[in-house]
């Protein structure tokens, strides 16, 4: 009976790994990647976080107030400049940019610089109301750059481009490179650390 109970047990363990390993499947790399990556990251791995609400220093969008985001990320950089991690970048309702009250870029952290003051990605963008009232729009697969410098209220800062996509959009810094080039942020409240 024990050893009936026992192999039940084993059973139902591989269930559940095999159950995760199909519906996570977009999300875990192959085994021999997994184990290479294990071992890159045990070797000198950067670790970038941070978290908090930002202000653009400026009227980026000329409708009377100081705009700002809320971001959130959290990524290790490997030693040959590959990274895990994910990034969140959107404006939540009380703050409001270009008149979006919500938008989000979103998406997993791929690459890193060696000191952890820069990381790039693919997101997902999601915008609402840009073409119309109640519309969503959602753009997948975009490429995405951030610049960091660690800290805390007014001294982090946070500098995100979206590539290929929004060039020449109000709040493009650099315009006719293609891009959506967001002006550098300074923390209002959170912070970002650099381990
Ligand atoms: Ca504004
Ligand atoms: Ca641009």
């Amino acid at each position: 009976m024990k050893r009936l109970i026992q192999r039940t047990q084993v059973i139902a363990v591989a269930l559940v790994f095999a159950a995760c390993d199909t519906s996570g499947s977009a999300f875990t790399p192959p085994t021999t990647l997994s184990a290479d990556r294990a071992t890159t990251l045990a070797t000198h791995p950067v670790q970038v976080t941070g978290g908090g609400t930002t202000t653009f220093g400026a009227d980026l969008d000329g409708d009377g107030d100081v705009d700002g985001s809320h971001f959130g990320f959290s990524a290790v950089i490997a030693s040959d400049g590959s990274a895990q991690g994910h990034f969140t970048c959107l404006m939540a309702g009380n703050a409001d940019f270009l008149g979006l009250h919500v938008m989000a870029v979103q998406g997993p952290v791929t690459n890193g610089a060696l000191d952890g003051h820069s990381f790039s990605g693919t997101a997902t963008v999601k915008v609402l109301n840009a073409f119309g009232p109640g519309v969503e729009s959602i753009f997948r697969d975009i490429p995405f750059v951030v610049t960091v410098t660690p800290g805390g209220p007014g001294v982090a800062t946070l500098q995100l481009t979206v590539l290929g996509v929004f060039d020449g959009v109000p709040g493009d810094v650099a315009t006719g490179n293609g891009n959506y080039d967001l002006a550098r942020e300074t923390l209002t409240t959170g912070q970002i650390a650099i381990q």
